[in-house]
């Protein structure tokens, strides 16, 4: 009787352990999602990332040499000044929408930022 009620608690205590520890989990990798971008060989890698409302997400430039540029040109924003390898673009995003992009100089290179 007693070590069937006794094996229940360290089951329940078991459970809850195992519950903890995936909220802490969720928690941590929860506090900064994906929102860093590579630019290389005319690219955005990520071309699409997801992110929450409040974010900033960071563009990096990894090219050898070329320059380039994150417009969000269908939002309105005036065409931002290029940036070149090593350097970084930033932008927050405060409301959720899908915010697809393009490089100034390079219309062909597109990307998207979707915000939750
Ligand atoms: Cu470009």
């Amino acid at each position: 009787m007693h070590s069937a009620i006794d094996r229940l608690i360290k089951k329940g205590t078991y459970l809850l352990f195992v519950s903890l520890l995936w909220v802490s989990h969720s928690v941590i990798a929860g506090g900064n999602p994906a929102s860093e971008v590579e630019i290389l060989k005319f690219q955005f890698i990520p071309q699409e990332i997801t992110i929450k409302a409040g974010t900033t997400v960071r563009w990096t430039n990894k090219e050898k040499r070329q320059y380039h540029s994150v417009w969000f040109e269908q939002a309105g924003d005036p065409e931002p000044q290029y940036f070149f390898p090593g350097e970084t673009f930033e932008r927050t995003f405060d409301q959720p929408g899908v915010y697809p992009y393009r490089c100034g100089p390079h219309p062909k290179m597109t990307g998207t930022v979707v915000v939750e």
